[in-house]
């Protein structure tokens, strides 16, 4: 993997580049759609790709090693061929969805046993047995295994899990030297900076992952309900001490405002489950703030979803027509809000990257932020 620094903006931190994998290139900023069980929720991969058009999408290794399990995967050849998707995956490496999904976890020095949230076994997740899993699946972008504190969270604890954070990236380092690639093609590897809401334990989680050299880094352990003021510090914090000519990734994040704000702290890839889960709530972000489509007002609304026509579903149909598909549950209705969604959010990423390159990025940002804090 390979990354280029294309362009920076004079009045914030934000970068525009281009990472190059054996599955193409991503051009950053970037918004990665989660797919988390092999399927972005919703869209058919000819759509995803034809009319949503990611250079990269995300899958999880807590979700696809309980099913459909690594033997189904390894046998596929990989997730890209068992998917059918040959631009780029990331994996996450099952650090949070062990945390926020299963029922009963204990975590050790060892490793995290958990009962599943399937059907109640239990498994042990080590630094070891993930790295393996995630030669496995074969995504282009894989993981290290980590604990993501949740907010709030006591300093000691914070500190403690940071350090165990960090032994447990040295133990992922010394495995992944041991297990070569399951496919014909390379898998780069990020470490991921945790620290809680803490300065100086931000300052010093960075600089360990800083020093572990990888092709690329990730921030954990935001987005766990702390305002966006202690978000925002925090990247702000990280981003100043991570290598500038690597690739910056902030996980879980978040709001279109929270990835613009991001983007000017110079961070080059998110993934959100905000986009698509929200839309199968009937919530859809807009240039011009969000529609909870749901409403009594959108009822006889015959006007076109959105007008920006994005994706060719805003002009298609109408406010009114889709309202009522959520109000007679039909699964169309969940389509449609979910290519409008991750339309939005991947133009909101292109055009940031554009107005980076054209070096008026910070005004553009700025009348975005305003014009999206809204309810329509
Ligand atoms: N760690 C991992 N995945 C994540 C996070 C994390 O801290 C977050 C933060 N909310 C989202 N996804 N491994």
């Amino acid at each position: 993997m390979i990354f280029n620094l294309e362009g920076k903006d004079a009045q914030s931190s934000a970068r525009a580049g281009k990472i190059t994998t054996d599955h193409g290139v991503i051009e950053t900023p970037i918004f990665m759609p989660v797919g988390t069980v092999g399927t972005v929720k919703g869209v058919h991969q000819r759509e995803l790709k034809d009319e949503i058009n990611p250079d990269i999408i995300l899958g999880n290794t807590y979700h696809l090693y309980l099913r459909p399990g690594i033997e189904t995967l390894e046998k596929a050849g990989g997730l890209h061929k068992f998917m059918n998707w040959d631009r780029n995956i990331l994996t996450d490496s099952g650090g949070y969805q062990v945390y926020s999904l299963s029922g009963r976890r204990k975590i050790k020095e060892e490793g995290v046993k958990f009962k599943s949230h399937i059907d109640g076994s239990y498994h042990v997740f080590t630094p070891e047995n993930v790295m393996e899993t995630q030669r496995s699946i074969g995504a282009d972008i894989i993981m290290a295994f980590d604990e993501c504190t949740p907010y709030p969270c006591d300093y000691n604890y914070a500190k403690r899990s940071m350090h165990m954070t960090h032994r447990w990236l040295d133990r992922c380092i010394d495995h992944l030297h041991k297990v070569p690639y399951k496919y014909d093609y390379s898998q780069a590897f990020f470490p991921i900076v945790q620290g809680s809401t803490y300065k100086d334990l931000r300052r010093q989680s960075a600089e360990y992952i800083a020093n572990a050299g990888a092709l690329g880094n990730a921030i954990g352990g935001l987005s766990v309900g702390e305002p966006a003021e202690e978000l925002y510090a925090m990247t702000e914090i990280v981003t100043e001490i991570l290598p500038e000519d690597k690739p910056r990734y902030l996980m879980g994040v978040g709001t279109p405002i929270n990835i613009l704000e991001n983007i000017a702290l110079g961070v080059d890839m998110f993934d959100c489950v905000m986009p698509t889960r929200n839309a199968r709530n009937g919530m859809l972000f807009t240039a011009y703030g969000s529609i909870n489509i749901k409403n009594l007002k959108w009822k006889d609304d015959f006007s076109p979803i959105d007008e920006m026509n994005i994706t060719w579903v805003d002009t298609e149909y109408s406010k009114a027509y889709l309202r009522h598909l959520f109000h007679v549950n039909e699964l169309l209705g969940k389509q449609i809000a979910t290519i409008h969604n991750l339309g939005f959010y991947l133009w909101l990423t292109r055009e940031a990257r554009k107005h980076i390159l054209a070096g008026d990025f910070r005004t553009w940002k700025d009348k975005m932020v305003k014009q999206m804090d809204n309810r329509l």
